[in-house]
């Protein structure tokens, strides 16, 4: 039998400062590592880039409004490093303070709980000149110097704060695929640089504890569960691996304060394994967050991979459906195609049970709350000649995935709230602006006298009725 949403349920969505923000070079903001990256050619979508991306730096007003008359109970947003600290750790720039406590008021006065991401992968480019940025283990100090400047300048008014996006999507395209900064193929250096930003997580939790801030903490983790494509135990034994690798190797150690036996053996024999210091397993255990935060989007299903199988992830980003290719770890797992589930144009899986699982194996797994920091389909979406958008299939993907929410809700788990992906439309790293996820349609046509125009899609209304009926209907 379904249980009703907790009355402390956040109804929220999410976005990230590189994705909305634009006003890149403004009021001081030093340059991220997305800012030069975006400029080397063929590294993004049709050369898009995040400059204006869809101006909330100045236009926050208006969609704070927006989320107010939407009636969200919360905002997931990041902050950029670079508009504090330009050079990462040096002179602190007031401006971008200033910036995040006018947003940050004009959410707390219109009652929208603000849930705020510390990094959301654009790492001050000075500190990846400096030191290699993540390479190093001084970016660890920097790290929680920017996070304690963020804990005391807002926790009078922030009690949900988020450490971490996807260390496993930023790490992993940064070093195995070359598609994020710093555009580098060196799995050795992979796993260090994965190390220190473990470290990194850990610490600020730690410093958040010792400034006494009130309020939850703890990192979003991309996750979808893992299926074996049948009952061949081959492809079983594929499916735990990928979950070990992809799931539990990031997981255990946020939850644990361990990284996973098999995974570290699997370092070890291969010569990958980074430098761990004695006093790092303290940290690390000391580190064990309030939550774990789940960006949820689909499943991934997997077959056995000779050691001589599919390697590195060719995925699609043009939003050709069936472009994207077979990809996995050789003689560990591969992801194949599931018969049984529908994709999207960009070949992702759309699985609202998969969200119903996830939720269940996080919660037993690690006996910790969790929050879904995203979750949402990206498509076209088609602005009509009398300016509306009708975008059921974003309202049949989303009602699906907050029901699934409800019946791990019902299985037991304890979901703190639900952030879709994403508010307005905006920026997507890999995709361009054609890739849209919001309930708010922003005109990205930059010849147009509409241009940053915001429209509200049908879905906005769609969740308005969710949120006003706190998930009754
Ligand atoms: C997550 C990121 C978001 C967002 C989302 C959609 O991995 O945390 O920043 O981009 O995925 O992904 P995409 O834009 O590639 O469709």
């Amino acid at each position: 039998q379904l249980k009703v949403f907790p009355k402390s349920f956040l109804w929220g969505s999410a976005s990230a400062a590189y994705q909305v923000e634009g006003a890149w070079d403004t009021d001081g903001k030093g340059p991220s590592v997305w800012d030069n990256f975006v400029r080397i050619p063929g590294k993004t979508f049709a050369g898009t880039n995040g400059d204006i991306a869809v101006d909330h730096y100045h236009q926050y007003p208006q969609d704070v409004a927006l989320m107010s008359e939407l009636g969200l109970s919360a905002y997931r947003f990041s902050v950029a490093w670079s508009r504090i600290y330009p050079l990462g750790n040096g002179e602190i720039n007031q401006a971008g303070l200033d910036f995040y406590d006018r947003l940050i008021n004009e959410l707390v006065e219109k009652g929208i709980e603000p849930i705020v991401t510390l990094y959301h992968w654009d790492i001050p480019q000075a500190l990846q000149d400096q030191y290699g940025g993540w390479e190093s283990r001084q970016i660890v100090d920097d790290f929680v110097r920017y996070a304690k400047t963020l804990f005391v300048h807002f926790s009078d008014r922030v009690k949900y704060w988020v450490t971490m996006n996807e260390q496993n999507v930023f790490i992993s395209h940064g070093y195995k695929t070359a598609m994020h900064p710093p555009g580098v193929r060196d799995e050795k250096r992979m796993y260090q640089a994965n190390h220190h930003a473990n470290l990194a997580n850990a610490a600020a939790i730690v410093a958040f504890r010792s400034l006494g801030c009130p309020g939850k903490i703890g990192p979003s983790f991309a996750y979808g569960p893992n299926y074996s494509i049948d009952a061949n135990p081959e492809n079983v034994l594929a499916a735990e691996n990928a979950e070990a690798f992809d799931a539990h190797f990031w997981m255990d150690v946020y939850a644990r304060g361990e990284y996973p036996p098999q995974v570290w053996q699997w370092l070890v024999d291969n010569h990958l394994a980074p430098d761990v210091y004695p006093e790092d397993a303290i940290l690390l255990k000391q580190g064990i967050p309030d939550f774990m935060g789940v960006n949820y989007y689909r499943t991934m299903t997997n077959a056995y991979n000779p050691l001589d199988g599919v390697g590195i992830e060719q995925m699609n980003t043009t939003g050709k459906k069936g472009t994207a290719q077979e990809s996995g770890l050789p003689g560990v797992y591969k992801h194949v195609r599931n018969p049984h589930l529908q994709r999207t144009n960009w070949d992702w899986d759309i699985d609202a049970t998969g969200l119903r699982i996830g939720l269940r194996r996080i919660a037993s797994r690690y006996q910790l709350p969790v929050m879904v920091t995203e979750n949402g389909l990206g498509e076209y979406d088609t602005l009509t000649d009398d300016l509306q958008i009708n975008d059921d299939y974003r309202i049949d993907y989303l009602n699906e995935h907050a029901l699934a929410v409800q019946q791990a809700i019902s299985d037991g788990v304890e979901v703190l709230g639900y952030c879709t992906w994403s508010f307005t439309d905006l920026l997507s790293w890999l995709n361009g602006y054609q890739k849209r996820y919001g309930f708010v349609y922003v005109d990205r046509d930059e010849n147009s006298a509409k241009s940053l125009t915001r429209y509200k899609k049908k879905s906005f209304y769609w969740y308005q009725e969710v949120i006003r009926s706190h998930g009754a209907t």
